[in-house]
């Protein structure tokens, strides 16, 4: 039975929360988070390097303690500390965690003095008026909790990008390999690289489709079979997610392509773009009466309604039609644009790698240079820095630049935003460094014109560069603050701010759309991975894709500049 990095990393998160609900020490909990993230992000399975005879240890943020129960994981398939530590704290409180306002410390309130375990008597207890009489609660946290609550209730759940592409590639590669199947393309919106996916919709074409679909049925990692049949089938893998396997004609593929490809907003638009020609655009083709006049391939589709190709990240009927019409699509900003990253930790603060170490990691990706942005001082369970400790980080920035070949380090600073909208670090060392980014990491919960104002002042200290992850959100863990983004883009067009779009798979934050409103106001952005670790560098690619759906051209992205243009733009 594969053990995917994934499934590893999700049981020292699970071990991690866990023990915050039990009021465990904060660092021995951040110890499985890093881990775990670690892990999660990987370029290679742990289970192969395990057989390679890897030490682990010698990956960052590893230690004997991981390492060792890594191995444990790999070997049984379970976690000992994680199956003694459920006999104590229930495994459904997990679930009571992620609804938003109730950390660890407010869950564990509401096991020991209610005896709320899950999510259904947490629903009873709220109903019922009882928790707004315990200390630490009132009305008003009664109220977001059901009203989180009836939300959650219709919400399919959605599996991040990269999560769905962990199980994705590896199918898709299984079935390119059966005889007979000439293409195969997973199609919807894991092709239109949207941040998460609902399900996979895969399209095939080969010469005998039935042996296929009985391979798809019986690949390790399907948990449930829900159809099989000749030319349809489709699974649950493990984990939850749905795949859907259609094979289709070859004269046909192009235009199931384009139907499965959508959105289906934009399939209505290229539908109504046909039919004022008179033509039929469906699944099977595009016809003129009976005759097929397009098909194979999804060009086609296109140019039979009057339109140049539109790349699948645009298809959302978000403008994409109007100006494919008028010669207008964007040159969209690519991968090998980038030229450097501006958002970086090291083991200043919690990041795993030394100075040099993620200076290397930078140099052999081919980037140019790499802002360190170590945290500052609020985030203490980070080790964040003072301004002693900053000074310090600046010079031995420049003694290490001296040396470094091929690579520079920029001195920046991941500095809090406080409640008040002041930085958490004096102006005077921000003025020695080349950017901050600057970041909200406390009181998430303000209301909306609270947490506006306190952007919108920060933004007006004139060492801030950088918004970072601008809205907090985590994918399918919280919502993002509540921020009037259209306040904050307005006032970066005005001040010359940039904002940021985290590549971490969790965040990908700006989204898609705030990031199209921004480039539409003249703000320049920044594509960051917000690395932790060396390793973290490859993330920027989700990054690009969550830009590439905003419309981003290279031109918006100040990290697609040389040093000497980015230089530039920093004094600007
Ligand atoms: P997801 O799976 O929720 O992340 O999103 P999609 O976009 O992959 O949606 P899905 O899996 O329901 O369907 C795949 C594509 O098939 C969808 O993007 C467009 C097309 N499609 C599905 N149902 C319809 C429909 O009723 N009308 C049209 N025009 N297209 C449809
Ligand atoms: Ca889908
Ligand atoms: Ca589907
Ligand atoms: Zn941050």
């Amino acid at each position: 039975m594969p053990t995917h990095n994934r499934d590893i990393a999700a049981k020292f998160d699970e071990l991690a929360d866990l023990l915050e609900i039990q009021g465990a020490n904060v660092f021995r909990v951040r110890a499985y988070r890093n881990g775990a993230r670690t892990l999660r992000d990987l370029p290679h399975s742990v289970v192969q390097l395990l057989r390679d005879g890897t030490d682990l240890t010698e990956l960052p943020g590893i230690g004997a303690d991981l390492a060792q129960k890594t191995r444990e994981i790999v070997e049984t398939g379970e976690l000992s500390d994680l199956q003694e530590i459920v006999q104590d704290v229930p495994e459904s409180l997990i679930d009571v965690m992620g609804i938003a306002g109730l950390g660890p410390k407010r869950v564990k309130t509401l096991y020991e003095a209610l005896g709320v375990r899950d999510l259904a008597g947490l629903k009873k207890a709220t109903e019922s008026g009882e928790i707004q009489d315990l200390s630490g609660f009132g009305k008003k946290t009664e109220q977001n909790i059901l009203e989180e609550l009836a939300t959650r209730g219709s919400g399919e759940k959605r599996f991040r990008r990269r999560d769905a592409e962990e199980l994705a590639e590896p199918l898709i590669e299984m079935l390119r390999q059966i005889d007979g199947v000439d293409q195969a393309i997973i199609a919807g919106s894991y092709r239109r690289r949207k941040e998460t996916v609902g399900d996979l919709d895969i399209l095939l074409s080969c010469s005998d489709a039935g042996p296929v679909m009985d391979r798809f049925v019986a690949y390790d990692d399907v948990q449930r079979v829900l159809s099989h049949g000749q030319t349809r089938a489709s699974v649950v893998l493990k984990g939850g997610l749905q795949v859907d396997l259609r094979a289709v004609a070859r004269e046909s593929y192009g235009a199931a392509l384009h139907y499965f490809t959508g959105s289906q907003a934009h399939n209505i638009r290229v539908r109504q773009l046909g039919q004022q020609r008179g033509l039929k655009v469906n699944e099977y083709g595009v016809f003129e009466g009976e005759t097929r006049v397009a098909g194979r391939r999804e060009v086609e589709v296109f140019e039979a309604v009057g339109l140049p190709e539109i790349v699948p990240e645009l298809r959302e009927d978000r403008g994409e039609i109007e100006a494919a019409q008028t010669d207008k699509l964007p040159d969209l900003v690519t991968l090998d644009d980038i030229c450097g990253n501006l958002h970086s930790h090291t083991d200043w603060s919690d990041g795993a790698g030394t100075l040099e170490e993620m200076a290397q990691a930078a140099k052999a990706r081919g980037l140019s240079y790499l802002a360190i942005t170590d945290h500052s001082k609020a985030v203490r369970v980070a080790g964040g820095l003072d301004a002693d400790r900053l000074a310090r980080q600046i010079d031995a920035i420049d003694d290490l630049n001296e040396s470094l070949d091929g690579i520079t380090l920029l001195k920046g600073i991941e500095v809090d935003i406080l409640e008040d909208g002041t930085l958490d670090l004096p102006d005077a060392v921000l003025a020695r460094l080349d950017l901050t980014v600057c970041s909200i990491h406390s009181r998430m919960n303000l209301s909306g014109d609270k947490q506006t104002t306190r952007v919108l002042k920060a933004m007006e200290n004139p060492n801030f560069t950088i918004l970072g992850h601008p809205t907090g959100r985590l994918l399918g863990e919280r919502a993002g603050y509540q921020l009037d983004m259209e306040q904050v883009i307005a006032q970066a067009s005005q001040g010359g701010h940039v904002l940021e779009i985290n590549a971490q798979p969790a965040r990908l934050d700006l989204d898609d759309t705030h990031a199209k409103m921004a480039r539409e106001a003249g703000v320049k952005l920044s594509i960051a991975t917000d690395a932790h670790a060396g390793t973290h560098l490859d993330l920027m690619r989700f990054g690009v894709d969550q830009a590439r759906r905003g419309w981003v051209t290279a031109d918006d992205v100040i990290n697609t500049r040389d040093l000497q243009g980015l230089r530039k733009l920093l004094r600007g």
